[in-house]
């Protein structure tokens, strides 16, 4: 099975705004194969195409327990959203960081599936923030923009101290 490269902060490329998807060709398909299997191999609960430097409007999840509950999601929007909640959140662009996030509690979503047919889906606590953080990725947001700009340098610094010191082991 094919692995993708997750690219990690501040690589600009996690800026790019996506692109709707226009082909369910095989090759979408061979992706989002591959999107799953980086995913589930990561370990993380959801992934955005971003991440793997396609920009196009695709996002894989799977919160379940068993991971055996696979969630697709193209050109995905949100049609409403209420309430909140805080979740400490972390991201496989952003390794080893987490911080409290807050979000909408309950959002629906309309989206397209696998094979282009329209999705359409209400759902809440942690689905409900990792489609809000995947949404995030499609537009170039990160979950460390939500923090103050001191923080995001002192994540920044982290990552940067974290990867000199990897290099040398
Ligand atoms: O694996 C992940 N865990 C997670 C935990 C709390 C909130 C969001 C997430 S998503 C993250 C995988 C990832 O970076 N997706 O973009
Ligand atoms: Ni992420």
């Amino acid at each position: 099975m094919t692995m993708l490269t997750i690219l990690e902060f501040p690589d600009p490329r996690l800026r790019t705004k996506a692109q709707p998807v226009m082909a369910f060709d095989v090759a979408l398909q061979g992706l989002i194969d591959a999107m799953l299997a980086t995913m589930y191999a990561a370990p993380g609960i959801g992934l955005a195409a971003t991440q793997v430097n396609v920009h196009r409007q695709l996002l894989v999840a799977d919160v379940s327990e068993e991971k055996n509950q696979p969630l697709v999601l193209i050109n995905p929007k949100i049609t409403l959203q209420t309430g909140q909640q805080v979740y400490q959140e972390g991201c496989l662009s952003v390794p080893g960081i987490y911080a409290d996030v807050e979000r909408a509690d309950r959002i629906e979503v309309q989206a397209l599936d696998r094979h282009g047919r329209p999705v359409q889906f209400g759902t809440d606590g942690l689905l409900a923030v990792c489609i809000q953080h995947e949404m995030d990725h499609l537009v170039g947001k990160l979950f460390v923009d939500y923090l103050s700009p001191l923080k995001r340098e002192m994540v920044r610094k982290k990552l940067e101290k974290q990867r000199r010191t990897a290099s040398v082991a």
